[in-house]
């Protein structure tokens, strides 16, 4: 099934990933620029943000799926009702990689269409001694064999939080000039800065 949301002004992205890798701590840094400390199990939630830009509205549907509750039926409706899929796992727990392996397989198969918008994210960035996953590995397996993007975040510490948002509304072809956060950011970096290479990531992505 091909896809298309050309100039679609609602967007549906979902967050993927076993448990405990930070999807939440992701949406929450995005949405409302907080972290929460604890980590509380989600079932399933679906965040809608409207914006306004230039007398158009705009609509990003975020759902946060549960990595620590198996629902497969739900994850399949998610999956065939989204528009790009950020698969996130974290650094320091290399099984959670294997998890976005076969998530990967789950949506290929769900979506049947391997040019399906897919962001990869390698949580917990902030755990550096703590780090189990290498950077190097993740990034030739997701960008040279997959085809899809890639790029390290933390949520605790607001790293690239919004270029991963960023990453999945252009993915999902909503422009990215629509968000009015982004568009912020844009007017404050310099232009070669906003495209750097996924290692060399590590600048923080403000919400101001
Ligand atoms: N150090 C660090 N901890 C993080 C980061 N992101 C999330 N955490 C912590 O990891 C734990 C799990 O985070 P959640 O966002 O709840 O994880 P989740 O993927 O939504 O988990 P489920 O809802 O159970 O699938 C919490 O204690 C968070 O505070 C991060 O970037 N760095
Ligand atoms: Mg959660």
């Amino acid at each position: 099934m091909s896809f298309k949301v050309k100039d679609k002004t609602e967007v549906r992205l979902v967050f993927l990933g076993a448990a405990g890798v930070g999807k939440t701590a992701l949406i929450q840094r995005f949405l409302k620029d907080t972290f929460e400390p604890k980590h509380r199990r989600t079932v399933e939630e679906l965040h809608r943000k409207e914006y306004e830009v230039g007398g158009m509205k705009v609509t990003i549907n975020i759902m946060d799926t549960s990595g620590s509750y198996s629902f497969p039926a739900m994850r399949k409706l998610s999956i065939q009702n989204s528009d790009a899929f950020a698969l996130v796992y974290a650094v320091d727990d290399p099984q959670s990689l294997e998890a976005v392996k076969s998530l990967r397989e789950e949506i290929l198969e769900v979506k049947d269409d391997k040019y399906t918008p897919i962001v990869v994210i390698g949580n917990k960035i902030d755990r550096h001694s703590e780090r189990q996953v290498s950077s190097k590995d993740v990034l030739s397996t997701v960008e040279l064999d997959w085809n899809h993007s890639f790029l390290e975040s933390s949520a605790k510490e607001n790293v690239n939080v919004l270029e991963a948002f960023k990453e999945l509304l252009m993915q999902a072809n909503l422009p990215s000039w629509l968000n009015p956060t982004l568009c912020r950011r844009r007017e404050t970096i310099p232009k070669e800065s906003t495209k750097q290479p996924p290692m060399n990531k590590t600048n923080s992505c403000l919400i101001s």
